[in-house]
């Protein structure tokens, strides 16, 4: 049998191109919250997938653009740092899109690392005919500048179309190595911290305009009734923040319908990942511009590391 490998796998791309749906699909379980908003993923987040022969440790980064706020360069930097350590680098490009300045910006950032696998994802094949994808495959080959892809691979994580082909490249490319994590581990997120995300896509899904960019969240407090029941109750409180007085009113929904949603909804989630009964209190906060201030977007979690 051949030697167990391991590595290191950073997922770039622009926002919205489909890198955490990809990251869920080839873990197998989800482990990153997505939705059609660009940006919706803000921190590196670590999925692994455990297979007989090796195992990948997957790094979800957010998208990469061209940054207006501080969130945004803090946001760029999770995406550097994430590169600076990995032994292959994935780079979503969708098929339904053009590729221009954006995808070329990525793609002279990747060939600083000279060392590192590069695998080129061609995302959302579903969306697209057979000679369209054909044609885009082509442009991508050249689009790299000073490398060549070592691999080039179309997939769709909406019909898991060629997941298991890239899984097992993937695994090609990785080196002899030790297994990181514990089998059954597939994500290195806090709890805590995945309970915000889920409460964050809850906020987020038929959110509109600039609301999705203005919400984060935070627990305020989170305990574990004493109670005699079979399965733990857990009391959540958390706070979803916004930027201005003027998003509460969208945020709450007609007499507070809409918030009302949204704990349903993520309670229903978070209830599955503790498998615990839960009650959600969820609070609005004006956080004033805390995309721009340092020290809420230190206190929020998006502190410079
Ligand atoms: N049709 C189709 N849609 C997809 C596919 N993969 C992702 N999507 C959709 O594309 C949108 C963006 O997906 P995400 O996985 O959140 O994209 P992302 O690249 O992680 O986005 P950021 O975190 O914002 O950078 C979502 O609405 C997904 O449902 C796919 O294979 N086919
Ligand atoms: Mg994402």
């Amino acid at each position: 049998m051949s030697e167990f490998r391991s590595g290191f796998v950073a997922i770039v791309g622009r926002p919205n191109t489909g890198k955490s749906t990809l990251v869920n699909a080839l873990v197998g379980s989800k482990i990153a919250i997505t939705s059609p908003h660009p940006n919706t993923t803000r921190h590196a987040i670590r999925g692994i997938v455990h297979k007989d022969d090796f195992q990948a440790i997957l790094v979800d980064t957010p998208g990469i653009h061209k940054p207006k706020t501080l969130l945004g360069h803090r946001l760029n930097a999770v995406v550097g740092e994430s590169l600076d350590s990995v032994d292959v680098i994935m780079m979503c490009i969708p098929a339904d899109e053009t590729s221009g300045a954006g995808d070329d910006f990525i793609i002279a950032e990747i060939a600083k690392h000279p060392r590192s696998k590069k695998i080129a994802v061609i995302t959302k094949t579903d969306l697209v005919s057979k000679t369209h994808l054909a044609e885009r495959l082509m442009g991508i080959v050249g689009m790299a500048k000073d490398f060549t892809w070592d691999e080039i691979v179309p997939v769709s994580a909406a019909i898991h179309d060629h997941i298991d082909l890239l899984s097992s490249l993937i695994g090609g490319l990785l080196k002899p190595g030790p297994e990181f994590y514990p089998k059954g581990m597939i994500s290195d997120q806090p709890q805590e911290k995945w309970i915000c995300e889920l409460i964050r896509e809850a906020a987020l899904r038929d959110a509109r305009e600039e609301l999705p960019h203005s919400i984060t969240v935070t627990i305020d407090e989170m305990s574990q009734r004493e109670d005699k029941g079979t399965r733990p109750f857990y009391d959540i409180h958390a706070t979803i923040h916004i930027e201005r007085d003027s998003q509460r009113g969208i945020l709450l929904g007609h007499q507070g319908e809409r918030l009302k949603d949204i704990g349903t909804r993520a309670r229903a989630d978070i209830e599955r990942i503790l498998d615990a009964r839960v009650f959600l209190g969820l609070h609005i906060k004006v956080s004033k511009e805390w995309q721009r201030n340092p020290k809420l977007l230190e206190r929020l979690g998006f502190g410079e590391s």
